[in-house]
């Protein structure tokens, strides 16, 4: 069964690839790029309807894997959550949504302030659906540092490090990261499916 990553986000599909060792296939590759609509209330239930609706168009053969994530801050009452990818409106790119998000520590007064990301990892295949999660705890600062990763990276230190993800390597940011550790639990059900 051929493994397929239901993304349109290339920050994701570089990060997959450098973890599954290349052996994953971008939906576009197969269907051509197009937007699915993303109305669930959890991450879990958006990694479920974005896989899902890949698994319907490529059908049996397909084992198809998606990730909703995001961050969330408590000062903010954990926004901006499920609702990153849009944070400074429907259509944002990474830089508007860093910078409204860095405005938004600055609101509050604040240099640094606790936040976390969170991946849900949905995996849909005919033997059924599974769902995992991964977090990764740190703060935010009021400012970007750092070119590397890619949405709020720049302005994200994790716990126990002194730099942003924006300036730590992929290698280094997978090995500590929500997508890291859920495609850690994901692994193992992706291997059984793949040897039914
Ligand atoms: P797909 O739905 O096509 O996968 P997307 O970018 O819309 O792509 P999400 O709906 O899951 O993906 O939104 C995730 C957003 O959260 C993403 O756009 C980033 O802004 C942010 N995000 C998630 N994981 C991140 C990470 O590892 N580093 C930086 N930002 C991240």
């Amino acid at each position: 069964m051929k493994l397929v990553l239901a993304t349109g986000n290339k920050g994701k599909l570089r990060e997959f690839r450098q973890m599954c060792q290349d052996e994953v296939t971008a939906f576009s590759e197969l269907l051509g790029a197009f937007d699915i609509v993303e109305d669930g209330s959890t991450f879990a239930e958006n990694a479920l309807i974005k896989a899902r609706t890949i698994y319907e168009k490529l059908g049996d053969d397909f084992l198809v894997i998606a990730d909703d994530s995001g961050i969330s801050l408590p000062v903010l009452g954990g926004a901006p959550g499920i609702y990153s990818a849009r944070y400074a409106g429907e259509g944002a790119d990474d830089k508007e949504n860093l910078y409204k998000l860095i405005d938004a520590v600055k609101a509050k007064g604040l240099k640094s302030a606790p936040a976390y990301y969170t991946a849900a990892i949905a995996i849909v295949s005919k033997y059924g659906e599974y769902v995992v999660h991964g977090w990764m705890h740190g703060e935010v600062i009021d400012e970007a540092r750092g070119e590397k990763g890619f949405g709020y990276d720049p302005m994200f230190i994790p716990s126990g490090c002194d730099r942003t993800l924006g300036e730590l390597d992929d290698e280094v940011k997978s090995s500590i990261s929500h997508r890291g550790k859920a495609l850690a639990l994901a692994k193992p059900i992706i291997g059984m499916l793949k040897n039914k």
